[in-house]
């Protein structure tokens, strides 16, 4: 089958690599049966500091394909080392609250080349995916610069780095902003993977500030209404809770309680002008399954915990089973 994940970073990861895996094991049983897979990231958490350009959902889920992540953290590489980030301190450049790793650096310097030489963001990730045989084809959201700020009571305005690595999203927010987002366009590519998808995955991404930039680029959702594909959505919430994360307070911030059964209203059914057809909610929350469906959204009860790379696997095959795929 022909998949297509919208994705944020450490959820996005883990589970595009369960979907990988999954797709693997597909095309060992059905030989010859061709799989392709597009994951479509989240660019609002990208960033300049000191001159470079920082994708830091992209970067995540480049790594985790290429088995390059540093899986204890959560972000950037495997036993990278800070040899740059102590000399940027020093010089007072940068955030000092926000390190950047020596092998990072060389994947943001990189970037930034490319960018100047000209190509576009969808180009750069390109030249970066090739590095590696990741399985995948990885997609920004858009092309356009859109990083998220947060907007606090008070009216204060911030980038979201800073809000979620320095303040560890300690400060009340009163919205989400991604300016010029409203101008942007899908990168290309993104309408036609999920035009074409046999099947539509959003990963258990935090809705707020992962997913929600993907949505709100002008022309994604409208594809992914209009699909012939089943659009399967995976909550991010497990027993009322976020399983890692501060996706929690996002959700308070712009009136979702955080449960299996608001974020699927959140996101709405396809059939009342939402972008879900099923939703697969965790055990813990089996007793949510009736509003989901209530919704017109069909809940699929299935174990939600990716602890490892088996579990990741297992949950992608019951999104695709979901699907009927
Ligand atoms: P970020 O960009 O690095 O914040 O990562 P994402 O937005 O892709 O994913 C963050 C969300 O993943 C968190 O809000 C968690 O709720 C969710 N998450 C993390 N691990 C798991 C898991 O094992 N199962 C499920 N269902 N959700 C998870
Ligand atoms: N998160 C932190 O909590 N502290 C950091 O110093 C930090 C550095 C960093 C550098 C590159 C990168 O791609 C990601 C980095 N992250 C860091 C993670 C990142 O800020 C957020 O967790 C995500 O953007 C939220 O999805
Ligand atoms: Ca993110």
């Amino acid at each position: 089958p022909r998949v297509v994940v919208l994705a944020g970073g450490v959820g996005g990861s883990r589970f595009t690599l369960g979907v990988r895996a999954a797709l693997a094991a597909r095309g060992e049983e059905e030989a010859g049966a061709a799989a392709s897979l597009t994951v479509v990231v989240n660019t609002g958490d990208d960033l300049w500091l000191s001159g470079v350009r920082l994708q830091p959902d992209v970067d995540s889920i480049l790594y985790a394909l290429a088995g390059e992540n540093d899986t204890v953290r959560g972000w950037g590489r495997a036993g990278d080392t800070e040899r740059v980030n102590h000399e940027l301190q020093a010089w007072g450049a940068g955030w000092p609250w926000f390190t950047l790793g020596d092998l990072d650096l060389g994947t943001h310097l990189a970037r930034t080349g490319w960018l100047r030489d000209g190509l576009t963001p969808t180009q750069v990730i390109e030249r970066l995916s090739a590095r590696w045989p990741l399985g995948a084809r990885l997609l920004p959201m858009t092309d356009a610069e859109v990083d998220t700020h947060v907007v606090l009571a008070g009216g204060e305005r911030m980038h979201f780095q800073e809000w979620w690595t320095r303040h560890r999203a300690a400060l009340a927010p009163e919205r989400f902003e991604n300016p010029g987002i409203g101008d942007a366009a899908p990168a290309p590519g993104v309408v036609e993977a999920i035009a074409e998808a046999d099947v539509v995955l959003i990963a258990p991404s935090n809705p707020v500030v992962s997913i929600g930039p993907i949505l709100a680029v002008p022309g994604i959702r409208d594809a992914l209404r209009a699909t012939a594909a089943p659009v399967v959505g995976v909550s991010p919430i497990i027993g009322g809770a976020v399983v890692r994360g501060m996706a929690d307070v996002c959700l308070t911030a712009i009136g979702v309680r955080t449960a299996a059964d608001a974020v699927a209203a959140h996101y709405g059914a396809r059939s009342h002008g939402g972008v879900l057809d099923a939703w697969l909610v965790a055990e813990e929350d089996a007793e949510l399954s009736a509003s989901v469906d209530a919704l017109g959204v069909r809940a699929h009860v299935r174990p939600l915990w990716m602890t490892d790379a088996a579990a990741s696997r297992a949950l992608a095959e019951a999104a695709l089973s979901a699907a009927a795929v």
